[in-house]
């Protein structure tokens, strides 16, 4: 049976993901059986694209987008989100693939969206939490989080995460095409956009658990292009909130 959403696509963006993808589509599978599952793979060296082609194979509620090189998990997103959209998704899912993202806690996701348009997975309201992260990387963390919103004016505890279900009027809405944030920035864009358009968006707590298998792809550069552009858009808003306020 369908959820009374519709149907439901989770996009896993794949970058040299080569232990982590089966495992997590497998617990994917039992926790929300009805949800189809589309992996972006861009050209992992480590060879996460031929698994995917490989499970694909074997079940038809997976499907993979082979890009040509790495582009940034920005431009892997918009182009599943594309998919989505061809192909007549009613919720898209983003999710990753080295399993911080607990597709058991999913179910919380989906049902928050039955009275929201954007739902944010969040490890920074009451009831969320990080496992396994060195307290650098959860003071940089709050920290982003915490300048966005005072800049942004965004009232939302964490727009830099990852986990999400977006009902698919936010995404035919959004100008995707004109998206050019790469790193955790195009988390905060279009959390901030969806917000300003009026859209309801929601956060619910979920547990983040540090990779265990792979190599992260957070960079400085990563980090770098978030200050800069939240800046960016923070001061450009400013003037004209004012004016209207
Ligand atoms: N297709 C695609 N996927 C990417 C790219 N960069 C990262 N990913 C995927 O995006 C997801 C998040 O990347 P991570 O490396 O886990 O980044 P992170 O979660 O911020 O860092 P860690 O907490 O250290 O794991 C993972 O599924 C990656 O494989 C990219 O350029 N292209
Ligand atoms: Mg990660």
């Amino acid at each position: 049976m369908r959820p009374p959403l519709g149907r439901v696509l989770v996009i896993v963006p794949t970058y040299n993901e080569r232990e982590n993808l089966e495992p997590l589509l497998a617990r994917l599978h039992v926790a929300v059986p009805t949800a189809d599952v589309l992996v972006v793979d861009d050209g992992s060296p480590d060879g996460t694209g031929q698994i995917a082609d490989r499970l694909a194979a074997a079940d038809g509620r997976v499907c993979v987008l082979h890009r040509r090189e790495k582009a940034g998990l920005g431009a892997a997103y918009i182009a599943g989100f594309g998919w989505a959209r061809e192909h007549g998704y009613d919720v898209v899912v983003e999710m990753d693939a080295d399993g911080s993202h607990a597709p058991e806690q999913l179910h919380r996701l989906l049902t928050a969206l039955e009275e929201a348009d954007l739902v944010l997975g969040s490890r920074w309201v009451t009831g969320g939490e990080v496992v396994n992260w060195p307290r650098s990387r959860e003071l940089l963390s709050r920290g982003g989080n915490a300048y966005t919103r005072i800049l942004l004016r965004l009232p939302l505890r964490d727009a830099t995460g990852g986990y999400r279900a977006y009902r698919r009027r936010v995404l035919d809405a959004l100008p995707l095409d004109d998206v050019a944030s790469h790193g955790y920035c195009f988390q905060v864009d279009l959390a901030w956009q969806a917000w300003k358009a009026g859209y309801t968006v929601v956060e619910v707590p979920i547990t983040f658990v540090e990779r265990v298998r792979g190599e992260s792809k957070m960079s400085r550069a990563i980090v770098a292009e978030a200050l800069w552009r939240v800046t960016w858009w923070g001061l450009r808003a400013r003037p004209r909130t004012r004016a209207l306020g």
